[in-house]
């Protein structure tokens, strides 16, 4: 009882084995079992099972008769296999999760204590979840929806979560309402319809019914809510924070993430192929890319805003249905993430892990934002329910600095906690709490003023400024793909009250989108702009206004579309081009038993075994296109419906698309668009995304191969 807990954390952090960034992989070593196909089969008692094929039971070789109750290693796999399930996360139930570490190139330290984001020299290890809102554990990852990012901060001074998501804003303003946006959005309560999606009569209703969700249906609308990747998505933390220095200055602050890959996303027609084609998408994405060792990061920035400033602004700055404009309060980009490690059993970390808003560090607290301290009251409660009481203790969840107190017992609980004491102050010299300068988390003295009623700034009731700063910013594509989800959304909606309700309330955002999409969807056309639309601008909302850190195709995945006799030079030269620009090339042949180049012997052994067939993986898997020549090879595509599918699928979804030699020919009869311009000679041309190169020559070859190196500039 009598020892120093500060110095202990020192100590324990400096044994920890694995340097600093390994130190939680290190932490969960401890509790890692490797089992080998070798090691014999034990009850969970220890004990080596003899059969694990049959009940014990009473047999002779003419007869089978009953099973005896008595055999104890039948009932205990029963039994363990019953048990298996634990309820699902009541939102964000599908998920994936990968391990990291979070560095800081530059201290805030004028605006924080805390030493994951004020001293440089520190890695702190990170475990990251991405998910869907909507849909239960088993549902497609490419639904039209918000994707969470939570991110989990194993510091020296304990765990810090940012729980956030890849859309700046919420649909509500009052944790008092999650509830409802939940029961809404989710699955009808009748007959249980549809699943993760919100094109249904109760989400468009819900919303409908409050305004203070127009700026966020705006964003899910966008191409924001069908990521491309988690790995080009940005991340917010959504609420508003505080921030704390040492001189106890307090600072209101937003978290960004933004993605070094740039963002990009889907467009809605691939997103619903590929719902059905490979419903784990970007859980096998994110796991490809770690395992390939393109490692995604993300860049971390804040937004500040000095205590004295809080009424500065037109919006209430506590609101989380609003943005913080970049224009008016700058990211100050300060650190960066990158997710290196894939989980080695996904129930124990990805399922276990459990995330609190109110997981803070000394230097980070709550502000008054009305959402976010209900969330912290949420993510404790919820983790009874589907972990049990002791789930901190769970590998995933302990902090890698020590735990001290007098918490105890509680179903499941697993440390064992020498002493003869369990309570504060005792007789044994018991140390009081740590003060500040000791590391504790001390809040920060606040004044509070007010009356106690339910209710908010008046800031609080303005709901559509920011809707029409988030249209008004969009690109022409992207106020396009935003007019066309309304249009499927409402249209999957059978009550007219709902989308002729909706199509009146787009009139107050924007005339144009909403005659667009009350003529689709069938509800009165409104004739006026109901609200006059300010006609700003901001940036930094259209996703178009963050490429890549710098262009690369690395861990894209290039098709290569081959037949018997193709042309072997090119696809060779290609396909090693692609990976030295750590991209992932995967053959498509017409078959996936041996495809024979051009002048081979068909003798086995001497073609191609392709990845996979046309049949077997659609082009949406793919980010790009390409199809060698080769004269037989091409006559076999262009019989090939299958093929020329392939290639008009790709092409309308803007994918890039390149072909050598008679590949020219195939893209004619596939396109068949008078406007696309092909290659008629060594050149290459590129038109409407198609880069084609008519001729070959060696000279030529070497631009084929930097074209698809760039992977025609277009990703
Ligand atoms: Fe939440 C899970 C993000 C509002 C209550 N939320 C959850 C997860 C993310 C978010 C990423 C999944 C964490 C994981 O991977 O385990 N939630 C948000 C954001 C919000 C938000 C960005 C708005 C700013 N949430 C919100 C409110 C409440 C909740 C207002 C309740 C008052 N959220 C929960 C929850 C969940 C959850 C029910 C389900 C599983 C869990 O917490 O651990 O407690």
């Amino acid at each position: 009882m009598s020892s120093n807990i500060i110095q202990d954390t020192a100590e324990k952090v400096k044994s920890m084995v694995g340097g600093e960034k390994g130190r939680k992989i290190a932490d969960l070593d401890t509790v890692t079992q490797t089992v080998s196909p070798k090691d014999r089969i034990t009850s969970d008692f220890g004990v080596k099972m003899g059969n694990v094929d049959e009940w014990l039971r009473v047999a002779s070789n003419d007869k089978t008769g009953p099973m005896l109750l008595e055999d104890s290693f039948a009932r205990e796999r029963i039994h363990r296999f019953d048990h298996e399930r634990i309820p699902e996360r009541v939102v964000h139930a599908r998920g994936a999760g990968a391990f990291g570490t979070f560095r800081l190139f530059e201290s805030a330290e004028d605006v924080t204590m805390a030493g994951v984001l004020t001293d440089t020299s520190r890695e702190t290890p990170v475990f990251v979840r991405f998910s869907t809102v909507q849909g239960s554990r088993g549902s497609a990852d490419t639904v039209r929806d918000v994707r969470g990012f939570a991110v989990k901060f194993y510091t020296q001074e304990g765990n810090w979560d940012i729980v956030g998501n890849n859309i700046p804003v919420f649909f509500i303003q009052d944790s008092i309402k999650f509830p409802d946006i939940v029961h809404a959005v989710k699955p009808e309560p009748h007959n249980e319809v549809p699943q993760a999606q919100s094109a249904h009569n109760n989400f468009w209703d819900f919303v409908y019914m409050h305004t203070e969700a127009t700026h966020m249906f705006m964003w899910t609308m966008s191409d924001r809510a069908i990521p491309r990747s988690y790995r080009m998505m940005q991340g917010f933390g959504v609420n508003t924070f505080v921030l704390v220095n040492k001189k106890g200055e307090r600072h209101y602050v937003k978290f960004h993430w933004t993605p070094e890959l740039g963002v990009h996303s889907l467009v809605w027609d691939e997103a619903l192929k590929i719902a059905g084609q490979d419903p784990d998408f970007h859980r096998k994405d994110l796991w490809e890319a770690i395992e390939n060792g393109a490692y995604p990061k993300w860049k971390f920035g804040i937004q500040v805003i000095p205590e004295a400033r809080e009424h500065d602004f037109d919006f209430d700055i506590l609101d989380a249905t609003k943005v913080w404009p970049e224009d008016l309060i700058p990211v100050r980009y300060i650190g960066e993430m990158e997710l290196n490690r894939n989980v080695d059993e996904y129930f124990p970390q990805t399922e276990q892990v459990a995330f609190c808003t109110s997981h803070m560090v000394p230097g980070i607290a709550h502000s008054d934002d009305p959402l976010l301290q209900g969330r912290s009251f949420s993510y404790f409660d919820t983790q009874l329910s589907r972990l049990g009481i002791n789930w901190q203790e769970l590998p995933i969840n302990k902090p890698v600095c020590p735990v001290m107190n007098f918490n105890r017992d509680g179903q499941g609980r697993h440390t064992i906690t020498k002493g003869q004491v369990n309570y504060w102050p005792n007789r044994f010299e018991a140390r009081p709490p740590a003060s500040a300068q000791e590391g504790a988390y001390i809040e920060p003295p606040f004044n509070v003023q007010g009356i106690k009623a339910r209710t908010k700034s008046a800031k609080f009731r303005e709901h559509y400024n920011q809707a029409q700063l988030f249209f008004n910013s969009l690109s022409e594509p992207e106020k396009n793909h935003l007019a066309a989800a309304f249009s499927f959304e409402l249209d999957h909606c059978d009550d007219p009250v709902v989308y002729e309700r909706m199509s009146q309330r787009l009139a107050d955002i924007d005339l144009g989108l909403a005659q667009t999409v009350a003529e689709l969807v069938g509800g009165p056309k409104p004739e006026k702009q109901t609200r006059p639309n300010h006609g700003k601008k901001a940036s930094k909302l259209s996703q178009l206004e963050f490429p890549p850190a710098k262009p690369t195709i690395a861990s894209r995945r290039i098709a290569i579309i081959i037949a018997d006799g193709f042309d072997n030079t090119v696809y060779s030269a290609v396909k090693a081009a692609v990976k030295a620009s750590s991209a992932l090339p995967f053959t498509i042949g017409v078959r996936r038993s041996e495809v024979f180049p051009a002048g081979a012997s068909k003798t086995p052994g001497s073609g191609v075994k392709p990845d996979h067939h046309l049949e077997g993986m659609r082009s949406t898997m793919f980010d790009a296109v390409f199809v060698p020549g080769g004269a037989e090879s091409i006559k076999t595509l262009s019989k090939s419906g299958r093929a020329l599918h392939w290639l008009r699928e790709a092409f309308g979804h803007l994918k890039a698309i390149g072909g050598t030699g008679e590949a020219v020919e195939l893209f004619k009869l596939a396109f068949a668009l008078p406007e696309i311009q092909v290659s008629t000679n060594d050149q290459a041309v590129e038109s409407y995304g198609v880069v084609t190169m008519a001729h070959v020559s060696p000279d030529s070859l070497k631009e084929t191969v930097t074209i698809a190196k760039e992977g025609a500039g277009l990703l």
